[in-house]
Parts: C-alpha cells; structure tokens; sequence
C-alpha cells in the first residue's frame, strides 16, 4: 500500500514528509494506522546525527498510537480493530529476559531492531522507487501506517484518545515507571528530580501517586517550574540562583538526603550530583537520561561504600504488554494526567517545526495527528 511518512534522509537534514510504499504484514507481524506521534527527544537525536549508531534513511517516531488494519499468519494477540500502542521494548514472553523477574529488556527481536529492520531481516518501507527505508526503534511512527512485530505492540482500551495516549509509548510510562518499577519509591519518601521536561514531569506525578512526602525539582530553566508544580513538585531548585554547592544545599533540604533521586537530564555532571545528593547508608539515584555516545559517569567509591545505589532504566522498567494497558487505564480513570503535557499539535507536514519547538525548550510534548 501507499502511505505518508516524514522520511530522515541523512544526519542533520530536515525530516521528508512524502508518500511511501508499505509491504503488508508478514506471520507474526500487523499493519497499524497511526492515529498520532509524540516528538520525543531520541528522534531528535538520531536525525541530528549525534547518534552513532542512527541509520539513514528511515522512519523515524517510537512514540504513537493506532488502529489495527490486518494482521500477519499467527498473530493471536490482537485483531483488526484493536487500538494499539507501538513498544520500541518488546515482550515475547518468551526470552530468557522476558522470564526474567528482573528486567523489562526483551532480546526476541533485539539485533534485526538496531538495524532499522524487521525480525525476518527486511524492511516493510520503500521510497515509490523502490529503494529501502530503514524503521527505527522497531516503530516507525512518523508514518501513517506502519507494520509492526506482534509482541511489540500493546493493545489499550478503544475508548482512550488517541493524541494524548501515544505519549504513554515512551515519556509517560518512562518517567512514572522509573518510581513504581525501577525505584520502588515508598510512600512518605523524599526525592530529588533533575530535568522537568517530558520525562522528569512524569517522575513527579509518578511520585504524587505513591504519595511520597517531599518531591524537590531541579532545572536550570525557571518557565519549568509552574507545571511542574501542577503535577505534584513540592520544592524547585535553580541550580544558577543557588549560593555553593548544590549537592549539599539538596541534602539540607532534603534533610539528610533523598530517599530516591532521579536524572532526567541526560547530562554527566548531573548524574553525579544526583548520585551524591541520595541518602547515605539507604539512598537510591536513578539514571533515565540518555547521554551523548562515549560518555562516562564518575564519582568517588566511597560515595557508593557508604550506602548509596546507581541504578538505570529503559522504558522505566515496564514490560510494555502487560503495563501500558494499565497506564492507558489509569488515564482514564483520572489517576494520572496528561493532556497539560501535550503543549503542541501538528500535522504530519509541520514536523519539523515541532523539532524547532523541542530544542527551544518551548514544547513539553509536541503530537503529529494524522
Ligand atoms: P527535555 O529536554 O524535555 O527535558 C530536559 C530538562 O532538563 C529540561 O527542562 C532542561 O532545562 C533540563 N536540564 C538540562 N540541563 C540541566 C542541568 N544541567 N541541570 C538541571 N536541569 C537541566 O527532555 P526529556 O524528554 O524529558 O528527556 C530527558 C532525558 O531522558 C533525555 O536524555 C532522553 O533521551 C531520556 N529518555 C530516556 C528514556 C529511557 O528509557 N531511559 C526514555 C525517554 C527519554
Ligand atoms: C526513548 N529513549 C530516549 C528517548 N526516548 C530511549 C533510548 C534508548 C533506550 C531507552 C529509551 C535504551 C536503553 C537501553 C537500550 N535502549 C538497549 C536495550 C537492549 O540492549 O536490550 C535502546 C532501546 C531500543 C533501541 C536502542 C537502544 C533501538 O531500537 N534502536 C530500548
Ligand atoms: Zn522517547
Ligand atoms: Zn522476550
């Protein structure tokens, strides 16, 4: 079939948005209608080209929500019809990972993924010439239509909006699922949140939801502060208006240290001081943020010898089959909120001013409605 799509031609160019050709769904697969796609950072990153490992051309978009349109020889999960959210985390059910308690990182389908293709090894996408286009993400979402493996998508209620759920498919359940999955975080707890963007918002409100005692944000752009506070931010910190350092100025305020700290900055330097500004002998700093290719962390030994724990997340712990159809549930039963989070629309031809947005800082979450 044909359909449209915002093409990454090469690194630093603006996305394409042009027909495509899509091959129909192979066993195992399903064609999808994208119905929206958030504009989430990680797109931003490999069409810049500061992703090392980002492949041209391809489509690129994890972030989206749809309806199934056919679906491949033995798919049994979900049916023409079906409203789905795409997973760029898989779950099989199957793997040595997915059999795992400790880890959402399913490998099924991990190698053919990073390579821009299906689990059969091809690509689904061409240009109306021919020529391949790489997915990305195993998702594909700047695409109208786009075919999907079966244990990478989630069916979700038929009642829930489309332009608001798709953010579920990456910031939502990352930043809420960094507090319940990855942390654990009790309620009564203290914690610190670096960046109160897409993701650090979505740690606050996942924190206000376990009823957590004290909720300290941290970001060097003040306009982050008011809807930060709106989800449940009880103490902002501007790390430019503090007087010395900053670490000890959180441990003060947090009276001893935070139970849990969060980075949601992708920056090195941050990540120490969220390290350093946890509890001793108990506390616990998350890492969510994605850094530039070869970067490293440091800190002293000691720092973890008394009692302090560095952990990460990817996609916040959840294993996306059986979560985000809880997440979409919650939603919609009020427990958490997103439409606040969705500061811009677009259409599929104004994309690339959405990326404009995001690097201004002025967008939270940015969603192309086709
Ligand atoms: P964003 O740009 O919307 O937010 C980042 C925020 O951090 C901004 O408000 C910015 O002002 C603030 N900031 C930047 N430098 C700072 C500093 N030195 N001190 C304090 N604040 C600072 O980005 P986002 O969409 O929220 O994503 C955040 C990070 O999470 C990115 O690195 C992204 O790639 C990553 N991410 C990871 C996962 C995962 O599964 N691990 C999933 C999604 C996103
Ligand atoms: C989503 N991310 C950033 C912004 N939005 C993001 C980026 C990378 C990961 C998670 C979220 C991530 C963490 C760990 C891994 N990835 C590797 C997982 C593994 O090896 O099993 C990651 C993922 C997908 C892809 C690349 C890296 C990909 O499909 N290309 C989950
Ligand atoms: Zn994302
Ligand atoms: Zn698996």
């Amino acid at each position: 079939m044909r359909t449209r799509a915002a093409i990454a031609t090469a690194a630093g160019e603006p996305l394409q948005v042009t027909e495509v050709n899509l091959g129909g769904p192979r066993a195992g697969e399903v064609l999808v209608e994208i119905k929206a796609t958030g504009l989430c950072h990680t797109d931003e990153f490999t069409r810049s080209g500061a992703d090392p490992e980002g492949l041209f051309p391809a489509i690129l978009g994890h972030e989206g929500a749809g309806v199934v349109l056919e679906v491949g020889d033995g798919v049994t999960s979900v049916k023409p019809g079906d409203h789905v959210i795409p997973l760029y985390t898989p779950e099989c059910r199957e793997c040595e990972y997915c059999l795992h308690p400790k880890t959402n990182l399913c490998q099924a389908i991990r190698s053919t993924q990073g390579q821009g293709l299906m689990p059969d090894g091809t690509s689904r996408f061409t240009t109306l010439d021919g020529d391949p286009i790489l997915h990305y993400m195993g998702c594909s979402t700047f695409s109208n239509h786009t075919v999907l493996p079966e244990i990478a998508v989630a069916r979700v209620r038929p009642d829930a909006p489309f332009d608001t759920i798709c953010y579920i498919g990456c910031g939502v359940t990352t930043g809420i699922g960094a507090v319940i999955n990855t942390a654990r975080a009790e309620p009564g707890c203290r914690a610190v949140v670096f960046g109160l963007g897409g993701i650090g918002l979505n740690v606050i409100q996942g924190l206000r939801m376990i009823g957590a005692r004290q909720i300290v944000g941290v970001d060097l752009n003040p306009g982050k502060r008011v809807m930060a506070e709106h989800f449940g931010m009880t103490d902002f910190v501007n790390p430019a208006e503090v007087a010395g350092d900053l670490v000890p100025y959180l441990v003060d305020l947090t009276k001893g240290g935070a139970d849990y700290s969060f980075d949601a900055t992708g920056n090195v330097d941050v990540m120490r001081a969220a390290l350093e500004c946890a509890h001793k002998g108990w506390g616990e700093s998350i890492i969510i943020g994605v850094a530039p290719a070869g970067a490293e962390i440091s800190t002293r030994p000691f720092q973890l010898v008394t009692g302090r724990t560095w952990k990460g997340t990817a996609f916040g712990g959840a294993r996306g089959r059986t979560d985000v159809p809880k997440i979409v549930d919650w939603y919609m039963e009020g427990r958490i909120e997103i439409d606040p989070m969705i500061t811009h629309r677009l259409a599929l031809d104004e994309i690339n001013r959405g990326f404009d947005l995001m690097h201004a800082g002025e967008s939270i979450r940015a969603v192309v409605q086709y």
